[in-house]
């Protein structure tokens, strides 16, 4: 049976799957959780995603909640160890591989999640962007910037020379940093210009 995504295409938790998904190649259905009807907090949803929140996959009778975690199993079972997730024989690799998916976790999603809720998903809530704290939360990203700046001045991807998962979890945040124009179009005249040099190649997959 093909892999199943429960999931909303804005969401993105969701779109972080499918990035990973289409990378490695796998068909998958992706079938519609509409969060905005209130579809992920129903008991029958519950009982697949105890949290009520979108993506959850079905693969071969196994189901897994939590995007990244997702990304994973794909990725071991889709052909993705050696690639996009180091072999479990490499140490070093696999600890690069933890460090650089901790960061993203940490120093991009928390405060990049936050930003994006304040401007982007409030509305769907009927809620009102409060842009007073977006500035707080986009300064708080950029702040993290630095360490990701002194991080890939040493090596190409987040996790050493080769792309990784760690790197594809950035994907969903894409629209938002163009969109709020953070400083990393032109690798040669951004405050940061490792980091501009990196986006390219991970970004040119939504091309
Ligand atoms: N850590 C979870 C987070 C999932 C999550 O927060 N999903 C959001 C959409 S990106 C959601 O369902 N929000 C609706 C809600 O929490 O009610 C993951 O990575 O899958």
């Amino acid at each position: 049976m093909v892999l199943k995504i429960y999931g909303h295409l804005v969401a993105p938790c969701t779109q972080r799957v499918l990035a990973v998904a289409e990378e490695l190649g796998v068909p998958y259905e992706l079938v519609v959780v509409d969060y905005t009807k209130n579809e992920h907090k129903t008991l029958e949803y519950l009982a697949h995603q105890p949290f009520g929140q979108v993506p959850y996959i079905e693969d071969d009778g196994v189901e897994v909640f939590e995007s990244r975690a997702i990304c994973r199993f794909l990725a071991l079972k889709y052909g993705g160890v050696g690639t996009l997730l180091p072999a479990q024989s490499d140490l070093e690799g696999t600890a690069r591989f933890e460090q650089a998916a901790s960061v993203e976790l940490n120093d991009f999603e928390a405060p990049m999640g936050l930003l994006a809720w304040e401007l982007r998903y409030k509305e769907y809530y009927g809620l009102k962007a409060d842009l007073e704290v977006a500035k707080e939360h986009r300064t708080k990203a950029e702040s993290r910037l630095d360490g990701y700046e002194a991080m890939l001045s040493k090596t190409r991807f987040l996790a050493g020379d080769e792309l990784t998962l760690a790197d594809l979890f950035h994907l969903p945040y894409e629209s938002l940093v163009t969109e709020q124009e953070f400083d990393f179009v032109k690798p040669e005249s951004s405050r940061w210009p490792n980091v501009a040099r990196y986006k390219l190649p991970i970004y040119a997959r939504l091309q």
